[in-house]
């Protein structure tokens, strides 16, 4: 069951590997919802409220290499469950649309896909942490792995995640395509290895027939 009762907010994820573009679109996301006179928070994750900020310093610390994976996937729902309780559900409850900067999809994608945890464990801890909450539209910025490396290498020293090898991100990225494939009404494709404009052409489109979809 996705959120989005009568009354609620809904809950929109920006989802793809490192360099998508995620965060350069994520402005525009909330230009398209504030436009049709919506209340958005945006958020993050891992982070998103004062404690999951610091257990995302700890995720991103290179000096966490070699962290075991199950304390890895354990720290994402740590910091999850308190976004949750702190800023995502109260946010949803007063009616405010929740734009975030990646979720559980991630966790599919980069402990499922990148690191071979079993996807059923991220099922298990996914259903204790979030009941039946899930992002009502995700948009998924998909491009080759060469690309997406080569625009976030442009920046500064890379954090834990963003010193793995492509081989990981591969993984990272044909696990949120297969997600993709098994949540199509969910989860918007973007091909986001064209020009920033064009990428938020399609961006607008998804959105739009997101809220057509549910009368706004
Ligand atoms: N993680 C997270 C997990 O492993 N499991 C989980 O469950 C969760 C939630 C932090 C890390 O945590 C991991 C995954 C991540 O490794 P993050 O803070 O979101 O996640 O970090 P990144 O994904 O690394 O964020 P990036 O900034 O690298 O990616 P974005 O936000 O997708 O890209 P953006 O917008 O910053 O753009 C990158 C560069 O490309 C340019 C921008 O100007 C910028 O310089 N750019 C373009 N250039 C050309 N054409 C376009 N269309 C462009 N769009 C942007």
């Amino acid at each position: 069951m996705s959120n989005g009762g009568e009354g609620m907010g809904r809950f929109v994820t920006l989802e793809g590997i490192e360099g998508a573009g995620k965060t350069t679109q994520l402005a525009w996301v909330r230009r398209v919802l504030e436009a049709r006179g919506l209340e958005v928070l945006v958020t993050r994750e891992p982070g998103g409220s004062p404690l999951g900020e610091r257990i995302r310093g700890l995720l991103l610390d290179p000096a966490g290499a070699g962290m075991a994976a199950d304390t890895e996937l354990l720290l994402l729902f740590a910091a999850r469950a308190e976004h949750l309780a702190q800023r995502i559900r109260p946010a949803l409850a007063r009616g405010t649309w929740v734009l975030c900067d990646r979720f559980t999809d991630a966790t599919y994608a980069y402990q499922g896909g990148g690191r071979g945890v079993d996807p059923e464990r991220i099922a298990m801890l996914e259903d204790y942490v979030q009941g039946p909450l899930r992002p009502d539209l995700t948009l998924l910025f998909d491009l080759p792995v060469a690309v997406g490396l080569a625009r976030a290498g442009r920046r500064c020293a890379p954090d834990r995640f963003e010193a793995e090898a492509a081989g990981f991100f591969e993984g990272v990225r044909a696990r949120y395509l297969a997600l993709a494939a098994s949540s199509p009404q969910r989860v918007h494709v973007i091909d986001a290895e064209a020009p920033v404009a064009r990428v938020s052409d399609q961006v607008e489109r998804a959105v739009a027939a997101f809220l057509a979809g549910v009368g706004r």
